[in-house]
C-alpha cells in the first residue's frame, strides 16, 4: 500500500479518536514525537524520585515514613510503565537512558529545583502531583494506546499522592507558628514552578498544535495551567496559606482567577540545564546507574544460563 494512502488511513483513525496500537502504520513524525514526550515523561518519574527520597529517612513519624517510600517506589513504577510504553515505538530502554545520563534528553523542570524541607514534601505531593494530574488525566485519551493505558494507573496513583501532599500541608498549616510558616515558606518557593511544569506559553510551545492534531495532547499548556490555578487557588485558601502572587485575582466575566507573569527566563534556564539542582540529579542517576551495573550482568547472565538450558 502507498504511503498516501497508510497516511490517509491513519489521519481517518485519528479524526474517530480510534487508538493507534504499536503494529499500526504510523508517521514517522508522530512515533518521533511520543517518543520524544513518553521517554522525557519516563525520566520525569525516575528523577522526580530524587527530591522525596531525600526526605524518606527524616520523614517525622513512621506513619508518614511509610506513606513517603511507598509514593517514590510508585514513582520508580511509573517510570517503568511509560519505558515499557516507549519500547513499543521500536527504541531501547539502554539508549533512552543513556540519553538522559548524557544530559541530552529533557526531563522536567520541576525536578531542578531543592527540597529544603519536611514542608516540601507536603507542597510537592499538593501542587506538583496536582499539575501532574491536571496534565496527565488527559493523556489517559491520549491516541497511543500503549501511552494511554499506562497513564489509567499512573493518575489514580498520583490521585492518592496528591491526597496525601495535601494533608501534610494541612496538618503543617493548622501546627504550630513554625509549622505554619514552614508550609507557607514551602508553597512561596513551589508555586511558580509547578506552573512553570505545564511548559511554555501556547503562543511559544513548539509542539501544541501537532500534538493536539494528532490526539496525543488534548489540551494545550496554557489551558491547563489555568485549570490547575482555579482547581488550586481555593484549596491554598482552605489551608489558610497565601499563593505569592500579588496579581491573583478571581476575574467574574472570564469565570477564571487571573494570574501574575510567569519567570520564563529562569524556566528556559532550567530546561537548558542551569537550574538549581540540575547538575547534582544528573550525578545521582549516574552513580545509580554505575553501581547498578552488577544487577544488569547478573540478570543478563541468569537469561543466558537460561536460554543454554532450554536449547540443550
Ligand atoms: N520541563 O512544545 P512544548 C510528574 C520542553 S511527571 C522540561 O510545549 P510539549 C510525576 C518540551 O519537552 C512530570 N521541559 O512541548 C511526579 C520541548 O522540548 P524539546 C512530567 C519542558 O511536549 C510528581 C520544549 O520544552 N510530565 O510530575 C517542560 O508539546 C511528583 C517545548 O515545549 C510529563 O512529562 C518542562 N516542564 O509539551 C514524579 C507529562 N515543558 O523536546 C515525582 C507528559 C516543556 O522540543 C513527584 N508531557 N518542555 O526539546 C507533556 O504533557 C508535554 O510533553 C509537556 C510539554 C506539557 C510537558
Amino acid at each position: 500500500m502507498d504511503t498516501a494512502l497508510l497516511e490517509q488511513r491513519f489521519n481517518e483513525k485519528i479524526d474517530r479518536d480510534v487508538r493507534i496500537e504499536p503494529k499500526d502504520w504510523m508517521p514517522d513524525h508522530y512515533r518521533k514525537t511520543l517518543i520524544r514526550q513518553i521517554s522525557q515523561h519516563a525520566h520525569s518519574e525516575i528523577v522526580g524520585m530524587l527530591p522525596e527520597a531525600n526526605w524518606i529517612t527524616r520523614a517525622p513519624s513512621l506513619r508518614r515514613k511509610a506513606a513517603a517510600l511507598a509514593k517514590v517506589q510508585d514513582e520508580a513504577g511509573h517510570g517503568l510503565y511509560l519505558y515499557s510504553a516507549c519500547e513499543t515505538l521500536g527504541v531501547e530502554r539502554d539508549d533512552l537512558l543513556s540519553d538522559l545520563h548524557s544530559g541530552k534528553a529533557k526531563y522536567s523542570s520541576i525536578f531542578n529545583y531543592p527540597t529544603l524541607s519536611w514542608a516540601d514534601m507536603g507542597a510537592i505531593g499538593w501542587l506538583v502531583d496536582g499539575a501532574a494530574i491536571m496534565n496527565q488525566v488527559p493523556l489517559c485519551r491520549a491516541s497511543y494506546g500503549p501511552y494511554a493505558r499506562a497513564m489509567v494507573r499512573v493518575c489514580k496513583e498520583e490521585s492518592f499522592h496528591q491526597r496525601q501532599g495535601y494533608e501534610i500541608m494541612l496538618t503543617l498549616s493548622k501546627g504550630s507558628e513554625v509549622q505554619k510558616k514552614m508550609a507557607q515558606d514551602a508553597l512561596n518557593r513551589w508555586w511558580w514552578p509547578s506552573l512553570m511544569m505545564f511548559g511554555p506559553t501556547d503562543a511559544e510551545s513548539k509542539h501544541t498544535e501537532q500534538s493536539m492534531r494528532w490526539g496525543i495532547k488534548r489540551f494545550t499548556n496554557d489551558e491547563l495551567r489555568q485549570k490547575f490555578v482555579d482547581a488550586t487557588v481555593p484549596q491554598a485558601d482552605l489551608l489558610g496559606l497565601t499563593i505569592p502572587d500579588k496579581d491573583l485575582k478571581w476575574n467574574e466575566e472570564r469565570g477564571h482567577y487571573d494570574f501574575g507573569a510567569i519567570n520564563w527566563d529562569e524556566f528556559f534556564n532550567v530546561i537548558s540545564g542551569n537550574g538549581p539542582c540540575n547538575k547534582q540529579r544528573l550525578d545521582a542517576r549516574n552513580k545509580a546507574w554505575e553501581e547498578g551495573a552488577w544487577v544488569r550482568e547478573a540478570a543478563n547472565a541468569y537469561a543466558e544460563k537460561k536460554a543454554k538450558r532450554k536449547a540443550a
